[in-house]
């Protein structure tokens, strides 16, 4: 990875990973892209930026081509519970965005990186310990383009020769840049919830377990795949990655041991609901591990601990 270019820069992983990259990489190297432009975002700010749809064929070949990118990082899309509400618009911008971007990849040989999802399995998918190769028939739109996506992926990688790669995440939890309407975004409110007001009202309902990752080790984990030995990857897109899985009542009481007085109780909304039920409750990221060394350094008790002083020190819930 020399030159890279992220879409989707300015959203929750994003933000964090072209920050991390233009460390590693170099400012002028990670070209950040979006649909929209955040004034004086640090991603804007520190580095190349450009406007970019990624349903603009044209637009995206003609920056690609402009700054000489050898990898394409593509992280533009609907999460689960926007795809579920606007089910067209999700498939045109989740396959379509994605259809556009493999194809700059092969037109410039570039190295391709898009992550999947839990979203990728569904309700006859074994809930426990959810293999890396297993039944794959999701319900919801978000999980129809996910699985589709990974197909693919794997098809260009096979047909054409693009070296292809992905990850299914789990629920990302960060303190820079909140979710953009997943199903999993509970996990994040609930932090600042729990500084501003003591309380929060949880619209996932009691026992639903899903895997969940600190971002750091999200970020970690792009750069780790992107940078592995590709003849010892068996697998592409994309690996089961998890750092760990809980339910709502496991977070309340992590963060109940810092905040003491800290309550929560339930509105479900039967939408996410039924959304999170349709999820496994743990996913096995052996093949992983195996494959390019996947390692995560966050469970729930460090990151909550990380994720109120992260907090904290932005402001959130000071008087
Ligand atoms: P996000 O919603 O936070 O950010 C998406 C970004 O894409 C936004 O900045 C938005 O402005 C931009 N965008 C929307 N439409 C666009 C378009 N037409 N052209 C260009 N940009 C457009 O999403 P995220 O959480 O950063 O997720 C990135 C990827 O990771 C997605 O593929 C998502 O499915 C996947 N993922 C995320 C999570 C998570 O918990 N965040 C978990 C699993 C997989
Ligand atoms: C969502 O909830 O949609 C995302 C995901 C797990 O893909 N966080």
């Amino acid at each position: 990875m020399k030159k890279i270019l992220v879409t989707g820069a300015l959203g929750q992983i994003g933000s964090e990973l072209v920050m991390k990259m233009r460390e590693i990489y170099g400012n002028d190297n990670v070209i950040a892209t979006d649909l929209r432009k955040l004034e004086g975002n640090p991603v804007v700010m520190n580095g190349p930026f450009e406007l970019l749809d990624v349903t603009d064929h044209k637009t995206m070949l003609e920056l690609a081509k402009k700054y000489e990118i050898d990898t394409l990082v593509h992280l533009a899309a609907l999460l689960s519970a926007t795809a579920e509400a606007k089910p067209l618009l999700a498939w045109n911008l989740n396959m379509g965005g994605l259809v556009n971007a493999l194809e700059v990849a092969r037109e410039l040989n570039c190295q391709f990186f898009t992550p999947s999802s839990i979203g990728a399995f569904g309700p006859s998918t074994p809930k426990d310990n959810t293999p890396q190769d297993t039944i794959q028939r999701p319900t919801t739109m978000y999980g129809v383009n996910k699985v589709a996506g990974e197909l693919l992926c794997d098809y260009y990688f096979k047909k054409f020769g693009v070296d292809t790669r992905g990850v299914r995440f789990p629920g990302l939890i960060s303190y820079e840049v909140l979710p953009g309407g997943g199903t999993t975004d509970y996990a994040v409110d609930i932090y600042y919830e729990a500084l501003k007001s003591g309380k929060y009202t949880s619209f996932i309902g009691e026992g639903t377990k899903m895997d969940m990752m600190y971002m750091p080790d999200a970020i970690n984990a792009i750069i780790k795949i992107m940078e592995a030995d590709g003849s010892k990857l068996i697998h592409r897109n994309a690996f089961n990655i998890t750092a760990m899985s809980f339910e709502p009542e496991e977070i309340a009481a992590e963060i109940k041991k810092h905040i003491p007085g800290f309550i929560m109780d339930y509105n479900v909304d039967p939408i996410r609901q039924g959304i999170a039920n349709s999820w496994p409750n743990s996913i096995d990221p052996t093949c992983a591990k195996n494959e390019w060394g996947f390692k995560a350094e966050y469970d729930l008790a460090k990151m909550t601990t990380d994720m109120l002083e992260k907090l904290s020190a932005k402001g959130i819930g000071a008087k």
